[in-house]
């Protein structure tokens, strides 16, 4: 088996387990945004889930924090080609966000401070898969990995785990968001190594 050495500081290795096609694993973390780190202060922070027509829901951050949390420990792939394996976070469940919501919507867009975007099918987030996570390796989550708050979705490709989340649009059409829009694949499975469409 060979090893080959790949743009960023990671190595390739074709079998390894739990690693999706045409990725390589990295110890680093790398930071990926398109734009500065807004800084979105506690008291000001909300997490709202709404429709097109009506409001559903809203915490503050308080609210969130009193929700029932869980800790993840989970491998994040990045379409650039880096994954990381066994990150650790804890953060609240989409599915206690969207428990009881009586919706026909079937896709929901992401939306974040300082105006990021991404769309998901709303199955991709129940079911235990998706949370809004607020610390990673026991910290809260530093400003520059979407602190204070990201969607964690890492069974798609990270470009869908919107950091710094503001919260979600229930949408009945899948609307494409900021790198959708610019050729990103509508799911992102990198497993079925959807990376474009
Ligand atoms: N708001 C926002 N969320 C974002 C991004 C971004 O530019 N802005 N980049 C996405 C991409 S492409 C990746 S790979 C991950 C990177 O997260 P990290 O910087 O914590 O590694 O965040 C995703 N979420
Ligand atoms: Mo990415």
């Amino acid at each position: 088996m060979g090893f080959f050495s790949s743009g960023f500081s990671g190595r390739r290795r074709p079998d390894t387990p739990g690693l999706p096609p045409g990725q390589y694993l990295t110890e680093s973390f790398p930071v990926l945004s398109t734009g500065p780190t807004p800084r979105v202060e506690s008291d000001r922070w909300r997490f709202t889930i709404e429709t097109d027509t009506e409001f559903v829901r809203q915490w503050t951050w308080d609210e969130f924090l009193a929700l029932p949390a869980e800790d993840v420990s989970t491998d994040i792939h990045c379409v650039t080609s880096w994954s990381k394996f066994g990150t650790h976070w804890r953060g609240v469940s989409l599915d206690t966000l969207l428990d009881g919501l009586d919706t026909v919507d079937r896709f929901a867009m992401a939306h974040s401070y300082g105006g990021y975007t991404t769309n998901l099918p709303l199955a991709d987030l129940l079911g235990g898969r998706a949370w809004v996570a607020y610390e990673f390796d026991g910290e809260p989550l530093a400003p520059e990995h979407g602190g204070p708050a990201r969607l964690l979705v890492p069974h798609l490709y990270f470009w869908k785990s919107a950091k710094w989340v503001h919260g979600l649009r229930l949408m009945d059409d899948n609307e494409p968001g900021f790198w959708e829009q610019n050729g990103y694949h509508m799911r992102g499975d990198p497993f079925l190594e959807q990376r474009y469409w």
